[in-house]
C-alpha cells in the first residue's frame, strides 16, 4: 500500500517537473514584426524555454528575420552568407539554452526600427520546482478494497 502511495506520487510529480507545455510566442505580440516597437521590452517581459517556438509574423518582403551572434547584434550587422527567413510567418525553434540574438536584416531596420532583440532561453525545469506537497487524496470509495486479511 505504502509502495502504491509512493508510486502515484512519483507519477504527479513527474507530470509535474517533465513536459510543461511549449509555448508559441508571437514575436511583438498582435503588432507583430515591424519597424516602432521596442522588441527588446517585450521580449523582457516574456520567459522563454527550450521547446517554445517563436513566430514573427510581417508582410513578406518588407522584413525577414535574421540570427546573429552577440558581435553582429550590436552592429546590426548580418554575417556575409546569413540566410534570412523570408517567408512572412517565420517559425523558430527553441532547441538550445542560451542567449540568442535577431535581427531584421532589410534596409536599416535593425537600427531604425529597431528591429532588433535577445533573449536567453532557459532549460525547462531549471528553475527550482515547487515542493511536492501531498495532494488532496481521493476518497477510497471507488477504489475496492480487497478483503483479504492476514491471518
Ligand atoms: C560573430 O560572427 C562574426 C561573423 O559574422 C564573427 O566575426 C564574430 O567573431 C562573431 N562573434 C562572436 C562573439 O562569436
Ligand atoms: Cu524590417
Amino acid at each position: 500500500m505504502a509502495s502504491k502511495a509512493f508510486l502515484i506520487a512519483v507519477a504527479m510529480a513527474a507530470t509535474i517537473v517533465a513536459p510543461t507545455m511549449a509555448k508559441e510566442i508571437l514575436v511583438g505580440g498582435e503588432d507583430g514584426w515591424r519597424l516602432g516597437i521596442n522588441y527588446q521590452a517585450w521580449a523582457d517581459g516574456i520567459e522563454f524555454d527550450v521547446g517554445d517556438t517563436l513566430v514573427f509574423n510581417y508582410v513578406a518582403g518588407n522584413h525577414n528575420v535574421i540570427k546573429v551572434n552577440g558581435t553582429d547584434f550590436q552592429r546590426c550587422a548580418a554575417p556575409l552568407g546569413a540566410a534570412p527567413l523570408i517567408s512572412g510567418h517565420d517559425v523558430i525553434l527553441l532547441a538550445t539554452p542560451g542567449r540568442k540574438w535577431y535581427i531584421c536584416g532589410v534596409a536599416n531596420h535593425c537600427q531604425a526600427g529597431p528591429m532588433k532583440f535577445a533573449i536567453t532561453v532557459q532549460v525547462q525545469g531549471g528553475r527550482s520546482p515547487p515542493p511536492a506537497s501531498a495532494p488532496g487524496s481521493p476518497s477510497p470509495a471507488s477504489a475496492p478494497s480487497p478483503a483479504s486479511p492476514c491471518s
